[in-house]
């Protein structure tokens, strides 16, 4: 349990976060393949030093504008996401008025209603993505299923720890997509229109920070904010930091 590690053991906050994937998997909530995706997302933060990097914290800002300005944003809550952040999932939706839908790449129908009571619990009001009855373009089968009131008719999509083809397929429909990625490489943070290269764990609370300092800007100045990230330049912003990292 996370509460068996010691606050004094220099990697706390990432054994902390381990645990949570684990005691995720054993819930019921958090897929077997999410253990090795919090692997390789562990290994991308180690090398970026575990922290929020210059870029990231700009993008997170950017995203918190774009989220606010849009008419009908989304956050899509996969099993990683749900074991890591559900109360920050709803402070975020709160402070930006988005919907929450819960949209799996290995998806079951009990995996779904378990992670969606899980986000009551949490204090997340009204869970989406049980309906599952649109589907984005370009995907087989389920993984492509979406609630039509939810990701299908959203302008804005926010897809933490996305799999690739489906960041790529929802790209596709012309959504503004923000997507959370340790991996400045991945398909995934290839297809953002705002790449957050940072662990969820901090990038979903500064985005609800920003959101609620940026709260009664305009749609004008938002959409200045939110236009003002070059997704290229983040992305190799934050290649530069792994490369070139010094860690000691
Ligand atoms: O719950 P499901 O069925 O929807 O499945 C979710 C996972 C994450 C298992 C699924 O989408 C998947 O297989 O994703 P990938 O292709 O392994 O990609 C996950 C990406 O997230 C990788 O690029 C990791 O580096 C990154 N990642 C892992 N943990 C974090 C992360 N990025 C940000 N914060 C993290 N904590």
């Amino acid at each position: 349990m996370s509460e068996d590690v010691p606050e004094s053991h220099p990697r706390h906050t990432s054994l902390v976060t381990r645990e949570r994937i684990v005691e995720g998997v054993k819930r019921g909530l958090t897929s077997h393949a999410g253990l090795v995706a919090q692997g390789r997302g562990e290994t991308f933060d180690y090398l970026l030093g575990e922290r929020t990097i210059e870029s990231a914290a700009r993008a997170e800002r950017a995203a918190a504008a774009l989220m606010l300005g849009a008419d009908h944003p989304v956050i899509s809550v996969n099993g990683n996401v749900a074991a890591l952040v559900p109360r920050a999932v709803g402070d975020l939706a709160r402070a930006t008025d988005a919907d929450v839908e819960v949209n799996l790449f290995h998806r079951t129908e009990k995996r779904i209603e378990r992670i969606a009571a899980h986000l009551r619990d949490n204090g997340v009001d009204k869970v989406k993505g049980l309906a599952g009855d649109a589907t984005v373009p370009g995907l087989d089968h389920d993984r492509a299923r979406v609630d039509a009131d939810g990701i299908a008719a959203a302008d804005v999509v926010l897809v933490p720890l996305e799999d690739g083809d489906r960041a790529a397929a929802l790209a596709k429909t012309g959504k503004s997509e923000i997507v959370v990625d340790l991996n400045p490489l991945s398909r995934s943070a290839e297809a953002a229109t705002v790449p957050v290269i940072d662990n969820v764990v901090r990038a979903i609370p500064a985005m609800t920070a920003h959101a609620r300092s940026l709260a009664g800007r305009s749609d004008v100045e938002l959409q200045g904010i939110a236009e003002r990230v070059d997704a290229d330049a983040a992305r190799e912003y934050a290649e530069r930091a792994i490369r070139s990292g010094d860690l000691r």
